[in-house]
């Protein structure tokens, strides 16, 4: 209702709320205009004035216990067979909108069989921060889906820590993403840019957590694939760039965590902003500050800090010397 739909799933489902919507103005019409009919009509006219006093009114009681049962009854009927359009087009044919056991091949494998797609993304939800790894090859890109327009896309959602959703308004409904579990959702949508949330809370910064999808018209897919492409197998950098860097730092995912005064970067999951970084003895508290370390962090974490809390984002090799300019340059 108040985002546009652009899937088909989105649009029934808008089409179910215009009818909860229909239901409810008139029940609010009716209650209100009785309140206040009879706000006016029954209200004390004398001090001493006794209104009739009812008791028991059979009549009206079966009016206010039928009325909304048949109400009920009516919007029951509409959210039903709107789920089972949604059924008959694939979206939940269960078990396949939910599978338990992300390895269950059987299920996997009716999944695949169930809905024709054109593209399936590995999405691995993380605090706090969407992972979209790309097929036939080794792809990762953080934070927004990039895709091609009108072609069905099917995501297959898993997570490395707590429970997220996946939730873009535009392409309809929410859909959890549990430990150990596989979610899925499909959806076939014109270009745009399409915005969304995490939408359960998973930690400090949940709400940084945004589902931003970028659907590109096929040409222009091609062309992001290929620079993608060309991007990773850079594997010797140029030097580090320190306007690049900012760049890179300032629209990438680091700004959910970090802070850099002055600037937009305002996330407070990382313990000490960076503001003056440069100047800081270690990295994380665990190795000396010096180039060559900062490098090994931000191309992963994991290996200088096991069990750190910042993820390893797959930067390319150039956005890490850009982002070390950067960073050494916060002095
Ligand atoms: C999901 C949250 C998150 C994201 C995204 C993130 N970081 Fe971090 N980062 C952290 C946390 C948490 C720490 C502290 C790690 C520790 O001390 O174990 C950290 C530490 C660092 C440090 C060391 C800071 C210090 O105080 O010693 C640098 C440098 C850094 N991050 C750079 C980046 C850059 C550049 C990006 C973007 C490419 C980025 N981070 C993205 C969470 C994040
Ligand atoms: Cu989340």
């Amino acid at each position: 209702m108040l985002v546009p739909p652009a899937s088909q799933d989105a649009q029934i489902i808008n089409n179910l709320y215009l009818v909860l919507y229909f239901f409810s103005a008139v029940v609010l019409v009716l209650v209100e205009g009785l309140i206040v009919y009879s706000v006016i009509k029954f209200r004390r006219r004398a001090a001493n004035e006794m209104p009739a006093q009812v008791h028991d009114h059979t009549k009206l009681e079966i009016l206010w216990t039928v009325l909304p049962m048949v109400l009920i009854a009516v919007i029951f009927f509409f959210a039903v067979d709107t789920l089972g359009r949604m059924q008959a087009r694939g979206t939940f044919a269960d078990p396949l909108s939910h599978v338990h056991g992300i390895n269950d091949q059987v299920a996997l494998k009716r999944i695949s069989e169930a809905k024709k797609v054109d593209m399936v993304i590995e999405v691995t939800a993380r605090q706090w921060v969407w992972q979209f790894k790309y097929p036939d090859s080794d792809l990762v890109v953080n934070e927004q889906l990039v895709v091609p327009a009108n072609k069905t896309i099917r995501l297959d959602m898993v997570t490395a820590d707590v429970i997220h959703a996946w939730w873009v308004p535009a392409f309809g409904g929410m859909i959890y993403v549990n430990p150990g579990e596989m979610s899925h959702v499909w959806f076939n949508v014109p270009a745009g840019d399409y915005l969304g949330q995490c939408n359960v809370f998973c930690g400090l910064a949940h709400a940084q957590m945004l589902s931003k999808v970028k659907v590109l018209p096929q040409n222009e897919y091609d062309q992001w694939l290929a620079q993608q492409a060309t991007a990773m197998t850079t594997t010797t950098a140029s030097a580090g760039d320190v306007q690049r860097g900012q760049q890179a730092f300032m629209n990438g995912p680091c700004i959910s965590c970090h802070t850099v005064e002055g600037t937009k970067a305002k996330g407070t999951v990382a313990p000490r902003p960076l503001t003056h970084f440069a100047a800081y003895d270690q990295i994380a508290q665990i190795v000396p500050n010096t180039s060559g370390n900062l490098m090994k962090w931000l191309h992963n974490p994991q290996d200088v800090k096991p069990g750190t809390q910042m993820p390893n984002l797959n930067l390319n090799p150039q956005e890490v010397a850009d982002l070390v300019a950067y960073l050494e340059s916060l002095k």
